[in-house]
């Protein structure tokens, strides 16, 4: 059966990445669902967020983090939003993955340093397609 991955990435925090989202929802999706597809929406803007209403977004992400089988989450980008989301995940004991590339960045000493979460750290997109794959063969 296929499983419903709640994929967070960065979007207030920085877009540098968001064409890797786009690209890891595009392989999730292969063979599962990606509730948050729009992670890796390079269409939308981050200032057109003022238009939507924040509420709106927070109902509806805490429902689709209730409702995925698991959650992965592209960390090398600092963001507010992903790091309430884990721990949200946490609390709802659902499987929480971590990548990020440690040449790029410090990850939060509250999200490595948390043993709930198992955290990969990777370099290139192939090493993190083969991980995101291991994990979904689960
Ligand atoms: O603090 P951040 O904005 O970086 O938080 C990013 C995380 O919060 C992502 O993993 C999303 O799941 C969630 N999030 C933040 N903004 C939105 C949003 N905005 N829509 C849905 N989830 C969001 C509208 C779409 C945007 C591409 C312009």
């Amino acid at each position: 059966m296929k499983k419903k991955v709640y994929f967070a990435g960065s979007i207030r925090g920085g877009r540098e990445d968001a064409q890797l989202y786009k690209d890891a929802i595009a392989f999730i999706e292969k063979t599962d669902i990606v509730l948050t597809e729009h992670v890796g929406d390079l269409t939308r803007s981050i200032h057109e967020q003022e238009r939507d209403k924040d509420n709106l977004i927070y109902t509806q992400d805490t429902n689709w983090l209730k409702e995925c089988d698991l959650v992965i989450a592209e960390g090398t980008h600092p963001s507010l939003g992903v790091g309430y989301e884990l721990a949200y995940a946490e609390k709802l004991s659902k499987p929480v993955y971590v990548f990020y590339r440690p040449e790029q960045c410090q990850l939060s000493a509250m999200i490595k340093g948390d043993p709930y979460f198992q955290i990969y750290p990777y370099k290139t997109k192939e090493e993190l397609f083969e991980k995101i794959h291991e994990i979904l063969s689960k």
